[in-house]
């Protein structure tokens, strides 16, 4: 009986399907290593077309959420099979590197890509590499964010700074967003 009772409680009452939008080599596949296996590699490995992984997150105030997490390759070559990845999806992670300034000019347009397939999907804007000098003006991309109603999290899967915040936020947006649509 009481077996029974605990594995009820674990049952987790939601499924989020969560997708790691952004260029190539912002560290989307490191922020899912760290946050799933607890590690950091300094090198680079292309993602091949995407990477699957789900994890039963303690949501504050909600329990057990199992979080499916889709890790998109970034680069334009992709682009073709990244549309169908999107389908079904309840918030997206949009990484981009706090120290190369040209991965924040495609920000708009990871969103129009998801969106399209995935309309009104809630979007957290992921500042990573915050263990690096920063060359990007963060207070416009703060800015940017709020005008938007998107979500901000600065993060360093190097240091391990804010993973966890980074997908317990990403956790509760994929569930308000599953609540507005029942
Ligand atoms: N200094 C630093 N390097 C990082 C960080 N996150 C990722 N990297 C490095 O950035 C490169 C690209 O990371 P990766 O996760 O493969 O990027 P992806 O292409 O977006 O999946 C790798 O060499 C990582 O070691 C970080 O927070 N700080
Ligand atoms: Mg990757």
């Amino acid at each position: 009986m009481g077996r029974q009772k605990i594995m009820a409680n674990e049952t987790p009452l939601f499924n989020v399907k969560v997708i790691l939008a952004g260029d190539g080599a912002v560290g989307k596949s490191s922020l899912l290593r760290r946050y799933i296996f607890h590690d950091f590699i300094e090198q680079h490995k292309m993602t091949i077309a995407m990477d699957s992984y789900s994890k039963v997150a303690k949501v504050p105030g909600l329990g057990p959420v199992k979080v499916h997490l889709w890790d998109l390759a970034g680069q334009p070559q992709w682009a073709a099979v990244r549309e169908g990845f999107y389908l079904g999806a309840h918030a997206m992670a949009l990484v981009f590197d706090v120290s190369r300034a040209e991965t924040i000019k495609g920000l708009p347009n990871w969103i129009l890509e998801c969106r399209k397939k995935a309309p009104g999907i809630p979007v957290l804007v992921v500042a990573n590499k915050i263990d690096l000098p920063p060359k990007v003006p963060l207070d416009k991309i703060a800015k940017w964010v709020k005008d938007n109603q998107y979500e901000l999290v600065t993060t360093s899967p190097k240091t391990g700074f804010n993973i966890e915040l980074m997908f317990e936020k990403l956790g509760i947006m994929g569930v308000n967003f599953v609540l507005k649509r029942r």
